[in-house]
């Protein structure tokens, strides 16, 4: 999806002119995939835009450094605190927010810790990533041919950039297959994920999501969705799947802060369901849809007020 300009980029602690965030060509992150990021969205609500689960997000950013030894120089804190002058300068009502720690400059070679530690967040306006009509209508899947890497090769807990080479791969067979999306297996052959987004199947009115030991990230619109449905009365499991169990759900769903709730189709040509968003995932998707915009007061500790 394209990328829509703003103005201004917070890098290692400056505000810089969008045009101006460059990197030198021997960046170690460019070369190794060295780096570790984070998707967030901010919403507008009826007391200006929030950032949906900020600190959590950073948080997590700073566990996936801790996986590969990379020291973030700033604190939870310090990179809300980013996030949120970035923001008031860019005079975004909304919109899509990407911080990024990356090895940078001045070593070469497979030894990173020598390397300077380079952190940046930009924020620019972002659509639907899977589209409009995803959301409203559902998309069609595929099972990919590429699995997820096995935690002993590279840590799926870390959304390190490097491990994503093996998302694109997933996506671009899905797409050069006539799919919408890929879903991948963990090497034990369970579902584990998308290649941006958890996933979930609903059987008899429970709700089944892979665990973590299957490669799923601990996403947090996974663990929001998980809240909401246990508070409107859902049971909800976290448990190994087969692809087969997909086929023969009652209803499915994926989620993450890119492609927000978005309904299943079919998985292999397999209709889910009814092949139209289930009732399970309306109500759960319009919950969602609302909580982000502040406008459920049960989860509003979930937003962090711009303003
Ligand atoms: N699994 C993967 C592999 C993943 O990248 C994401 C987020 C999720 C699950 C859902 O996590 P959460 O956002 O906390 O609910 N993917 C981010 C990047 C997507 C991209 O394509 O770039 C995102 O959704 O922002």
């Amino acid at each position: 999806m394209p990328v829509e300009e703003s103005k201004k980029i917070w890098m290692n602690g400056q505000l810089v002119d969008w045009w101006d965030a460059k990197i030198h060509l021997l960046t170690h992150a460019l070369h190794y995939g060295t780096g570790v990021f984070e998707g967030i969205r901010a919403y507008p609500t009826a007391n200006g835009p929030a950032v949906f689960r900020l600190a959590e997000h950073m948080d997590r950013l700073r566990n996936s450094a801790k996986i590969y030894l990379i020291d973030v120089p700033y604190s939870t804190e310090e990179l809300v605190e980013a996030t949120r002058q970035m923001l008031v300068v860019n005079e975004l009502a909304s919109g899509y927010i990407r911080p990024i720690v990356y090895l940078g400059y001045g070593e070469m070679g497979l030894n990173p810790l020598p390397c300077k530690v380079d952190v940046a967040i930009a924020a620019w306006p972002w659509g639907s990533y899977l589209g409009d009509e995803g959301v409203r209508n559902g998309i069609r899947m595929k099972i990919s041919s590429w699995q997820r890497p096995d935690p002993n090769a590279t840590p799926p807990a870390s959304k390190n950039t490097g491990m994503y080479v093996n998302s694109a791969m997933a996506k671009v067979e899905a797409l050069k297959s006539g799919y919408d999306e890929a879903i991948m297996l963990s090497p034990q052959g369970y579902v584990s994920e998308c290649t941006g987004e958890n996933i979930f199947v609903v059987r008899n009115g429970v709700l089944i999501t892979p665990p973590v030991s299957a490669g799923a990230l601990e996403g947090l619109t996974r663990h929001s969705i998980m809240t909401i449905a246990k508070d409107q009365g859902y049971e909800v499991k976290e448990g190994n799947l087969l692809r087969s169990d997909l086929y023969t759900a009652d209803e499915a769903f994926i989620c993450g802060t890119a492609a927000e709730v978005v309904p299943v189709q079919s998985v292999d040509d397999r209709i889910v369901g009814e092949g139209k968003p289930g009732p399970i995932t309306k109500e759960l998707q319009s919950i969602y849809f609302a909580t982000v915009r502040g406008e459920v007061d049960r989860y509003k500790d979930w937003l962090f007020y711009v303003y």
